[in-house]
């Protein structure tokens, strides 16, 4: 990523807006950001990427196990800066690889190992115009806005206190 698209005013002016939202309803556009954006994820995915998948599917395994309810919780509390055991462990990773955890995230929603979005649930209006909006973004500046937007969640690694 270069310094020009870290500073895009456009991407920051879709960050505040994205940020504005309800808890709720960042975690449903998120969702509706996914399927629109469906299979165009995969090839940005190259082996030779930053991301660490071990680590995004460690962190992801331990959400899986946990009860519907409790998957919530942990994507609330990453995206309010709750503390938690999976908000430090979130923490530590490098953007990239919060990104991929996302993706593992909806990934598990397809096929209910995560808690889905209700079928009939609907975006508010204003929700809905964020999204129109982030929908018209070309592929690359998205990629950046989802960075941006990923990367605060969760909470401080505490490192002085494990091992
Ligand atoms: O009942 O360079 C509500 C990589 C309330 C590779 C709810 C990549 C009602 C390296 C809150 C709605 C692949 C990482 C329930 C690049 C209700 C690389 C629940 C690209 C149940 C570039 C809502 C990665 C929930 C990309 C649970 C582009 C919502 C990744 C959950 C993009 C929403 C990832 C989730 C995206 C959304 C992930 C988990 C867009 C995830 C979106």
């Amino acid at each position: 990523m270069t310094s020009a698209q870290i500073q895009n005013p456009a991407n920051s002016e879709h960050l505040q807006a994205l940020k504005s939202l309800d808890t709720d309803e960042q975690l449903a556009l998120f969702w509706f950001i996914y399927k629109e954006m469906g299979n165009s994820i995969t090839p940005a995915a190259p082996a030779a990427s930053t991301a660490s998948e071990n680590i995004a599917d460690g962190l992801f395994n331990q959400v899986s196990q946990m009860s519907h309810e409790e998957q919530l919780q942990v994507q609330r509390d990453l995206i309010e800066n709750k503390d938690s055991q999976i908000s430090r462990e979130y923490g530590s990773l490098s953007d990239t690889t919060k990104l991929l955890f996302w993706y593992r995230l909806s990934q598990g929603m397809e096929n209910a190992t995560i808690i889905p979005v209700p079928g009939d649930y609907q975006l508010s209006s204003g929700t809905n115009e964020v999204f129109q909006r982030i929908k018209q973004l070309p592929f690359e500046e998205q990629i950046t806005l989802f960075r941006q937007y990923v990367s605060p969640m969760g909470a401080e690694a505490k490192a002085g206190a494990e091992i």
